[in-house]
């Protein structure tokens, strides 16, 4: 990454890295933590590679002190991490909390904290208590007041150290692989229903936490919330072709526009999205007509409910428009989507299939959201770039792969004007990526899977991302008043 101009990189930029809870911490049953849906979902085999589990995982819970080295290493100005919600709350409720769980996240904050280091805090990433499954999860009315519960606790907790949350991550992956796909947890698979059902729940539970944050802990705390977006950039398969291009903006609609349209724009789904369900769900006979809820005048409206925005980009896709094809009389979500996205065969792939290396997309789609939803300061809160078959601690690909995207966040930065505060890598370690197991690796740094020590080893690209970082401190000065 030697080849990386970082003056066009503001001083208080914030170089991060990002891990999430159940793919990092084991001890998926020590001290009074309940178990979550990815613990149900694992146990039961239900399609994770080779039946991998995260009971274990990087073994964070007790080595807590050894990713803080590693995090000190890179010399990281931040560190995303996620609570996990049972281990605090193991019934999900505040009808009990686990002393336990409080200690150990008042640690990790405290420790961050004393080196320096700002923790960026998400409350929910993909691990539901099991306990609030059982009652219907995100499907559940009731689970938006639950979580509101949940985050005031976190704010409540941990707010006087913590200035930036996230509610949810990536309501679009939670909601769509865990409710109409089953490859995620809880492993649902009701297609063209649920899964609105459950976007629309995490949209209220978000708007709820965030409101309650804004009247009740601002004032004393200053932090800011927001819910971290995933997105791909797409572009028409062919862009001459009128039938693609609307595909296109189908497609976006339905991905990062299903949350940012209501959260950043109107309050409410876009109209695309909104028509295309009705008049689906007509067709398709469903007696309850449109299939995507509405918000209630009586609940505090999505609309303003993020104090910046965050955006987890991986890859790109080229879309297909899909209305003539087979999918159009299938109930489902890419049914109403009516639209496809692949992969072009010109773009390389990086380990697991889905992740083409498309650096430049990042920058088309930082542009993308400030022309479209917002000029709101945006956090990259993750990007990487994984590893399958043989381990390469040199892995010179993937620092070329950081330096290509660094590139483009730096001129979406100086060229196209967007306010881009700060990137999280993804990830600090090689931890459990959800169905592909331990088989892919997206860490800085290396983890030892195979001895009980787990131990972490930097890849060339910890070292060099580390070199970024430091070359960025001393070559740009805070700005003098
Ligand atoms: C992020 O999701 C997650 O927030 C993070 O926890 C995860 O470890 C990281 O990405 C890397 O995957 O294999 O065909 O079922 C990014 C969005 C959604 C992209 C799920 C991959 C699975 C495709 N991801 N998708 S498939």
């Amino acid at each position: 990454m030697s080849g990386l101009d970082v003056t066009v990189f503001p001083h208080d930029f914030a170089w991060g890295a990002a891990t999430a809870a159940y793919q990092i911490e084991g001890g998926w049953d020590r001290d009074g933590r309940g178990p979550s849906v990815w613990d149900t979902f694992c146990h039961a085999r239900a399609g994770v590679f080779e039946d991998h589990t995260g009971d274990v995982a990087c073994n964070s819970y007790q080595l807590w002190e050894e990713d803080l080295k590693c995090i000190q290493q890179l010399g990281l100005t931040h560190y995303r991490l996620s609570i996990s919600w049972s281990r605090l709350l193991p019934d999900g409720t505040t009808n009990h909390v686990n002393p336990k769980g409080v200690a150990y996240y008042n640690k990790v904050i405290d420790d961050l904290i004393a080196c320096g280091v700002t923790p960026m805090i998400t409350l929910y990433h993909m691990d539901l208590p099991q306990a609030l499954q059982d009652l219907g999860g995100w499907t559940s009315t009731d689970i938006a007041d639950i979580f509101e519960s949940y985050a005031r606790f976190c704010f409540k907790t941990f707010g006087d150290r913590v200035k930036l949350w996230i509610t949810l991550n990536e309501p679009y992956v939670c909601a769509k692989l865990g409710h109409e796909d089953g490859t995620f947890a809880p492993g649902i698979k009701d297609p063209g229903i649920s899964v609105y059902l459950a976007g629309h729940n995490m949209l209220r539970a978000h708007a709820k936490a965030w409101h309650t944050y804004n009247t009740h802990f601002r004032p004393l705390q200053a932090g800011q919330v927001s819910l971290a977006l995933n997105s791909d950039w797409a572009e028409p398969s062919d862009p001459g072709c009128p039938k693609h291009a609307a595909a296109t903006e189908r497609y976006k609609d339905f991905t990062l526009g299903w949350f940012a349209c209501p959260v950043f724009c109107t309050g409410d789904y876009s109209e695309s999205m909104r028509a295309r369900i009705e008049s689906r769900s007509l067709d398709l006979g469903c007696k309850q007509g449109s299939r995507l809820p509405r918000f209630s005048k009586d609940e505090p409206s999505p609309l303003g409910t993020a104090d910046f925005f965050a955006l987890n980009y991986y890859t790109s896709r080229k879309v297909k428009d899909l209305n003539g094809g087979s999918k159009k009389s299938e109930l489902s979500f890419v049914g109403d989507q009516g639209a496809e996205g692949v992969v072009d065969p010109s773009w390389p792939i990086c380990g697991v299939h889905w992740l083409a290396v498309v650096p430049d997309g990042l920058r088309k789609l930082l542009k993308y959201i400030k022309d479209t939803y917002t000029s709101l300061p945006i956090y990259i809160t993750e990007n990487g770039f994984s590893q399958m078959g043989p381990v390469q601690i040199e892995d010179t690909d993937r620092c070329q792969f950081y330096q290509d995207t660094l590139q483009e966040v730096g001129k979406a930065i100086s060229q196209d004007r967007v306010n881009v505060k700060g990137y999280f890598a993804w990830s600090l370690l090689d931890n459990f990526e959800w169905n592909h197991g331990y088989s892919v690796r997206f860490g800085l740094f290396h983890v030892d899977f195979s001895t009980p020590e787990l131990k972490r080893t930097s890849y060339r690209s910890g070292r060099e991302y580390a070199a970024v970082i430091s070359k960025h401190r001393s070559q740009t000065k805070p700005r003098s008043i």
